[in-house]
């Protein structure tokens, strides 16, 4: 694997202008006809050769202007054909033959086989993998796609556009013919074909245009399917009246498959879908899937216009369409459910995900300037602080503003493929401001850490906040400029009325955005009649790590009356952040563990409150997870004793609330039949929350069997099962459940996902030997993406304690697995390996462990570039 860099980024030598594909397909011999028009650019190189990407291909046949190529003037290997002495000017036909085999891609890019059924994924370069071609995102161009395939084990012929038509092909086969007129690049291409079930619905748009939508899952699971319909015309609607953005094809088709590498793909009007984000009823679908479904519906549905319309220049620009995506269905979500209680779920995944990336050595730009693999950049700094950023911008210009900067964005750059530069224009030009300082955001990584102090002068009526902003060095930044940073703030008064200066000197205040542009300020908030609490970083309007030394009682005072209930939730996690820090160290030196009355009392209050809704009082139960604990405490980790602090903890807190959390318990039933709404959700929410606590105290495992047996929706199931197997995994209860729910799903698989899932977060050094167990049943399957990562994923990820065991086993166990997963997936294998990227905070004897496992896989022989690229820079 080359390095690819910005810098070197050039137009092509040659515009495609038409791509016309012909799939004869077999399952381990299909035979692609690539025809693809061309003409030279202006301006380039007369005698340019043209140079087309391939991966694993072989050629069968090469024309140009339908008369055979003469061996002198093409050269192709399995990465690349290159054809020389083609016309200086005029358009020219190059008709490209390959044979490729779809039952033997393990890799899930181009062409591949799930579940019987043909399907393919090309984002970022698995176009290649099917034909040779220009397979890079600034490349666009209409297609055409015609489809040859035996026609009983392959009723269902899909691709891009609009249907053309269909008729018999020969004896027992069929074709059928898409055109898509929008010029896309090849990424986005998609073919399926097969024999599926189909859910169908209609949507009219805006402008009165009936639109075809169409749901594909496997035959008997059409119900299943229900949702994720709703969740798509909801996506529709809101894309027209929150953007002004309407569907563009008379169909848009979804098809959900059972191997997949990621959650989903937007190719142009044929999404392919992880089933695990289609698939839904209460029988096997939690409330965390249902909005899951939801999201990425929506998410895929929205990069129609962000991402397709209008494409990346590059991969370098990877953010331009995924981090404006994401921002989408972000708030899309926020406004179909709760906004406070979307945003606290979108910061604790930020910092339990991103963070740890920014901070490690797999940090990188939101807008990188090199990669050595492109798979390896579709990260949650690419994603979720990209849209963070866009969020930034629409903090910064205000909802009008940003309204006017997204129309002229897609009125100014349709049909192209552009740079984050571009994008950043649109929003200058619409609104007058210069982002020249906000665009560092792009270019540097790593979580700014901003200090803040306040002190308050009574005769002088002022509040003095000095702030200072400290930008961390990462992987090939050492020096960096200061960022501009929009804080949204609030100040305070001890009845919780809100304070508002008459003046403030020494920043920009608009409305409630404060804005740090330089190294240190000292802005002063004139006019303030009595001691303020102040309510920094509001709804988090920016994503840095705030070190604000805040008294006990200010934080509680912000935790009951701030009026933005995100901050409400953050000053309870600041508040019991501190005990938890203080509890793992205690346990770590075999200390007794104690726990602020005021955060317990903050802490219950929240959960008794009825003015807030239950979805929020669950989030607010909710502490900090061991992770972020040790990122919290950062280095010489010991996850034991971060686990023991933390169960001490709970415990500590069951105790003291148990009439709460009984009262809990027993008034947050979901009457009637389930339905998957957020109110619902958040009663379900709540009333788990509370389960859990009870089961702390709680020292047999009575209650917890009672509510498996009592459950009816898989919510309840699975967080009545994860107790049992968490907290009393020994128990004949908790085996009883595990067989329950083993024998009850076996039959399908994304339940049994679950099943295995479950079992590899159980705590404690035994899980190991439980998981090498697992992985000699039946059911346990290496192909299947889904199956690892609930295995092998969650215990590498969310198992500090199991996979973190002090002899070292399980990084052992970790390389081992990469070093097979690799053989076959190396996307998949190299994500799973991200795993290890936080090995340096942890205590010396783990961390050599860690450091040993990982030098192994680098010393194996035939690594993937992607492994090679990971495990390079996570021990470099
Ligand atoms: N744009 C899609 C990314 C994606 C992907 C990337 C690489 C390899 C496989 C992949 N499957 C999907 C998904 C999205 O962001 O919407
Ligand atoms: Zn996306």
């Amino acid at each position: 694997g080359q390095i690819v860099y910005l810098a070197d980024y050039r137009p092509t030598d040659f515009v495609l202008e038409r791509v016309d594909l012909t799939f004869e397909l077999h399952p381990t011999e299909t035979k692609v006809e690539a025809r693809l028009i061309f003409h030279r650019r202006e301006g380039t190189d007369r005698q340019a050769p043209l140079v087309l990407d391939g991966d694993e291909l072989t050629l069968s046949g090469l024309l140009l202007d339908q008369t055979e190529v003469s061996a002198a003037q093409y050269e192709a290997t399995a990465e690349s054909l290159t054809v020389r002495d083609l016309p200086e000017s005029a358009p020219f036909e190059l008709t490209i033959t390959t044979i490729i085999n779809p039952e033997a891609n393990t890799q899930l890019m181009g062409l591949y086989r799930t579940g019987g059924i043909y399907c393919t994924q090309c984002e970022a370069e698995g176009f290649r993998r099917i034909t040779y071609f220009p397979d890079r995102p600034d490349v666009l161009a209409p297609y055409t796609v015609n489809i040859i395939a035996d026609k009983a084990a392959n009723p269902l012929l899909l691709s891009n556009g609009n249907f053309l038509g269909g008729a018999g092909y020969g004896e027992g086969k069929h074709f059928a013919a898409w055109f898509d007129p929008h010029p896309k690049p090849s990424y986005l291409f998609a073919l399926v074909a097969g024999d599926l079930g189909v859910v169908e619905d209609t949507f009219v748009t805006a402008s009165g245009r009936e639109v075809a939508l169409k749901i594909y899952v496997e035959h008997g699971k059409e119900p299943r399917a229900a949702y994720a319909m709703d969740a798509l015309k909801r996506s529709m609607k809101w894309d027209e009246e929150r953007f002004g953005r309407e569907y563009d094809l008379d169909i848009f088709m979804i098809v959900a498959v059972s191997d997949f590498n990621m959650g989903a793909m937007e190719n142009k009007g044929l999404n392919v879908f992880n089933d695990k984000y289609v698939l839904a009823d209460p029988e096997i679908a939690t409330d965390a899937d249902y909005a899951n479904i939801e999201a990425i519906i929506a998410h895929e549905y929205f990069h129609n216009w962000t991402g397709n319309r209008i494409t990346c220049r590059d991969w370098f620009q990877l953010c331009l369409k995924e981090g404006l995506t994401v921002y989408r269905d972000h708030e899309f979500s926020a406004d179909q459910r709760s906004r406070p209680v979307k945003r606290i779920a979108e910061v604790r995944h930020l910092k339990s995900e991103q963070f740890p990336e920014d901070g490690g050595p797999l940090a990188h730009p939101v807008r990188p300037t090199k990669y050595r693999e492109i798979n390896n950049f579709y990260t949650t700094t690419v994603y979720e602080k990209g849209s963070e950023v866009t969020r930034m911008i629409a903090t910064l210009l205000g909802r009008d503003l940003f309204k006017q900067g997204t129309d002229l964005y897609f009125d100014r750059h349709d049909g192209q493929a552009v740079t984050i530069e571009d994008f950043i224009k649109c929003f200058e030009d619409a609104s007058g401001r210069d982002l020249t300082q906000f665009s560092l955001w792009y270019h540097q990584a790593g979580t700014p850490l901003v200090t803040a102090s306040g002190t308050y002068d009574a005769g002088g009526r002022s509040f003095t906040l000095s702030l200072e902003q400290m930008m961390p060095v990462t992987p090939g930044q050492t020096t960096k400029e200061p960022m501009h940073i929009p804080l949204r703030m609030a100040l305070f008064a001890e009845d919780g009325a809100l304070l508002t200066p008459t003046s403030v000197t020494g920043a920009e205040l608009t409305d409630d955005v404060l804005h740090l542009t330089e190294r240190a300020q000292t802005v002063v908030f004139h006019g303030i009649p009595s001691r303020p609490v102040l309510s920094l970083n509001r709804s988090f309007s920016t994503p840095i790590n705030l070190q604000f030394s805040q008294s006990a009682g200010d934080m509680a005072l912000i935790a009951r009356y701030e009026t933005d209930h995100f901050a409400r939730w953050q000053a309870l996690i600041d508040l019991g952040l501190p005990n938890l820090l203080q509890a793992a160290r205690d346990a770590r030196q075999g200390i007794a563990v104690t726990c602020d009355a005021a955060f317990v009392d903050a802490l219950l209050a929240a959960a008794k409150d009825e003015s807030l809704e239950p979805a929020f009082r669950a989030q607010a139960l909710a502490l900090p997870s061991e992770a972020d604990i040790a990122r919290e405490l950062g280095g010489d980790n010991d996850p034991d004793a971060i686990h023991a602090g933390r169960q001490a903890i709970l415990a500590l807190i069951a105790e003291a609330g148990k009439d709460v959390f009984t009262a809990l318990y027993d008034n947050m039933q979901t009457p009637g039949p389930f339905s998957p709404d957020a109110a619902s959700a958040g009663r379900r929410a709540l009333r788990n929350a509370a389960f859990t606590y009870l089961s702390q105290s709680d020292n047999a495992p009575a209650r917890a069997k009672a509510a498996y047996d009592a459950a009816n929706n898989m919510t309840d199931l699975s967080a009545a099962l994860t107790i049992l197997a968490h907290r009393f995994p020994e128990t004949a209860e908790a085996k009883a459940a595990l067989e329950n729910f083993h024998d009850r799903f076996a039959e399908n698989a994304l339940v049994i996902d679950k099943w295995f899932a479950i079992q590899a977060a159980i705590p404690g050094a035994a899980t190991l030997e439980r998981i090498q167990g697992l992985m000699e049943t039946p059911l346990f399957k290496r192909t299947n993406p889904n199956r690892m990562r609930a295995l092998v994923g969650t215990f590498a990820f969310a198992n500090p304690t199991g996979f973190g065991r002090a002899d070292g086993a399980g990084y052992r166990f970790l390389a081992q697995e990469i070093l097979d997963i690799d053989q076959r997936n190396p996307q998949l294998a190299a994500r799973i390996l991200t795993s290890m990227r936080s090995w340096r905070l942890l205590e010396p004897v783990r961390a050599d462990h860690a450091r040993s496992a990982l030098m192994q896989i680098e010393r194996a022989g035939g690594l993937s570039t992607d492994v090679r690229d990971i495990v390079d820079r996570i021990l470099k």
